[in-house]
């Protein structure tokens, strides 16, 4: 899969792709991420990629045409699947979401700031938008870290362990069991006595009562999915 972000911050979102999972999805040639400024795209000596509202009001938007530039050189040089914005007005991330983009080629990601971008780029370039949960970032960049990680470590042969991203928390919709290591017993506080039994019939059985029961306690919405 590859991966093209364009940011006005470049910096900011770097770090994560150089450790854990999605180094080593990049590493192992599996997931390819470009990072492109869009201040190279900007007008001018200052490199401007925004101007002020029509209609009045406070904060900058960002100008459709150094986007238009940038997804357009882009685009000459490969098909992309999906041309996502981050943004916090969009329809929330979840595993399925994830689970579907994991599967695609090439994805162009781009990052909001200031009042977000000219509403004529999100009429005539992106397929997507995705919101990371209902709070505001001053950017869309670690909101596309996170969106990256989500989708980079479900792609087939990252994980280590090839069984372990369908067991995650909201695969099936529920919360994770409770899991335990040693001591068996940590000042009084002890390992339920069916996780040390062998049964694993009867481990299974428990571990889904338990996603049961903490979801319906923490996350009853997902229940009615
Ligand atoms: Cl994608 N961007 C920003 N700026 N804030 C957010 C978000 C995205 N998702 C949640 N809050």
């Amino acid at each position: 899969m590859r991966i093209d972000i364009i940011t006005v911050n470049p910096d900011l979102l770097k770090s994560p792709f150089n450790h854990s999972m999605m180094k080593r999805a990049i590493d192992k040639g599996i997931a390819e991420v470009h990072f492109h400024n869009l201040h190279d795209y900007g007008f001018g000596n200052y490199k401007q990629i925004d101007d002020t509202q029509y209609g009045g009001g406070a904060g900058m938007v960002m100008m459709i045409e150094p986007i238009d530039r940038c997804i357009s050189k882009l685009q000459s040089e490969r098909n992309y699947d999906e041309i996502i914005y981050m943004t916090p007005d969009a329809a929330t991330l979840n595993q399925s979401t994830a689970n579907t983009l994991s599967l695609k080629e090439n994805i162009i990601i781009l990052t909001g700031h200031y009042k977000g971008v000219d509403q004529r780029v999100r009429d005539a370039f992106i397929t997507k938008e995705i919101s990371i949960g209902d709070y505001v970032l001053t950017g869309g960049e670690l909101a596309a870290a996170v969106l990256c990680d989500a989708v980079i470590r479900l792609i087939p042969g990252v994980l280590g362990d090839e069984t372990s991203a369908l067991t995650d928390s909201f695969q099936d919709n529920l919360l994770s069991p409770p899991v335990y290591t040693r001591p068996a017993n940590y000042k009084g506080m002890k390992v339920p006595e069916i996780l040390q039994s062998g049964n694993f019939p009867k481990i299974d059985t428990w571990r889904n009562e338990q996603a049961y029961q903490r979801t319906q306690q923490i996350r009853p919405d997902l229940l009615d999915e």
